[in-house]
């Protein structure tokens, strides 16, 4: 009696139940290791070596930029060390006609799917240029409006259904990201309309300061897709293979018509939340710091790779280098990319000029022939 009245009325035993059902995903654990057999993907011995170098050229692309940002010759940049499988890993599943909508920590997914990086620098400097993707490569610009590109993605996922294509539209949000009404709209209208979207939360601890324990009183952020009546996965952000798997079946999902997925991955950013002035030593100790530092995704996919006879030193200093050298090109592009006028804020906005605007068009226009 008391066992059938706790099935049929007892919200808090149901809330538990479901909680507990809920455990990361894992493939491959901190110190390198397979531990899930069974799940460990059959990628070419190529892809894992493509896979990896992604990552190492993504940690040294971060390092660089930060170093750029601070001698002034960028702008506006997200620190992504720490998130490179989370990032690179979910790439690394997609296919190159399918859809990403980033945030705007999201550079390297879009680098990779074909935005060229000196177009990702001038993104950086607010220049209109950078948010102008090459025919054929499908990416929007990275969004600032936390959670706004959830909203947009269940709208572009459904786009592609009604075309007939086999392709997703893939998002990118923080944990933070998770508490917008946007996340909740995109997430329930991709759900109800079996819209192929793949909706990731890159939970990597803190919004700005904010930890994640103010963010949801859940135990999970993935679990928020249940509400939706969507899959949802809690994956080991730090783990390369575990986000690979948990993306290629979310794509494949959607591809079979079967609707969105919510995937959580469960990371860290090693840096500030932005380099405008955060300061990171006042809202996180060097404990936490420590404890992250230990799951490092690039250590343990090197190990793996090392365990196979696919990785090296040599072979690494290799990707660091080429990854300096393009990345040398690439300021340098974009530093010889004319500079942004007033008059091309004007026209990128608009396609026909509102009246207000002709007479203020006319005087610039007039001032930069000068
Ligand atoms: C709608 C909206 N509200 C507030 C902000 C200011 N803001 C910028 S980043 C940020 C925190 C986002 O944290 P999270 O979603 O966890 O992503 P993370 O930066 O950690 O990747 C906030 C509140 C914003 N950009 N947009």
């Amino acid at each position: 009696m008391g066992e059938k009245l706790s099935n049929q009325y007892n919200p808090q035993s149901l809330l538990n139940e479901i909680e507990e059902k809920f455990q990361m995903f894992q493939i491959l654990n901190e110190k390198g290791e397979i531990v899930d057999k069974e799940n460990e993907p059959n990628l070419s011995d190529e892809e894992l070596v493509e896979l990896m170098t992604r990552m190492v050229y993504t940690r040294i692309l971060d390092q660089r930029s930060i170093s750029l940002n601070r001698q002034g010759r960028l702008g506006f940049y997200a620190p992504t060390a720490g998130q490179e499988a989370s990032q690179l890993a979910s790439h690394f599943a997609l296919e190159k006609e399918d859809w990403i909508l980033p945030g705007y920590r999201d550079v390297p997914q879009i680098v990779f799917h074909g935005l060229p990086l000196w177009k990702a620098f001038l993104f950086s400097r607010g220049h209109f240029v950078g948010n102008q993707a090459p025919e054929g490569v499908n990416v929007l610009a990275p969004q600032i409006i936390i959670g706004a590109q959830y909203v947009q993605t269940a709208g572009v996922a459904l786009g592609l259904k009604k075309r007939g294509t086999k392709n997703v539209a893939v998002t990118y949000t923080g944990d933070g990201g998770s508490s917008q009404g946007d996340f909740y709209e995109g997430i329930n209208f991709a759900g109800a309309f079996k819209a192929p979207a793949i909706f990731f939360i890159q939970n990597n601890q803190y919004a700005i300061s904010t930890p994640r324990e103010l963010q949801t009183a859940g135990k999970t952020l993935a679990q928020k897709g249940i509400s939706a009546g969507i899959p949802c996965v809690q994956v080991d952000g730090m783990d390369a293979l575990a986000v690979y798997v948990a993306t290629r079946d979310a794509r494949e999902r959607a591809i079979r018509g079967e609707g969105p997925t919510l995937i959580e991955t469960v990371c860290y950013r090693y840096g500030p939340h932005t380099m405008s002035g955060d300061d990171p030593t006042r809202y996180r100790t060097a404990e936490i710091d420590n404890e992250w530092a230990a799951k490092d995704p690039i250590v343990r996919f090197r190990t793996y790779l090392e365990g196979k006879g696919l990785w090296s030193e040599a072979k690494e200093e290799e990707v660091i280098e080429r990854a300096k050298e393009e990345i040398k090109e690439a300021i340098k592009k974009a530093d010889e990319t004319p500079k942004q006028t007033v008059t091309d804020l004007i026209t990128n906005m608009y396609e026909e000029l509102p009246v207000n605007l002709q007479e203020q068009y006319s005087i610039y226009k007039e001032k930069e022939s000068r």
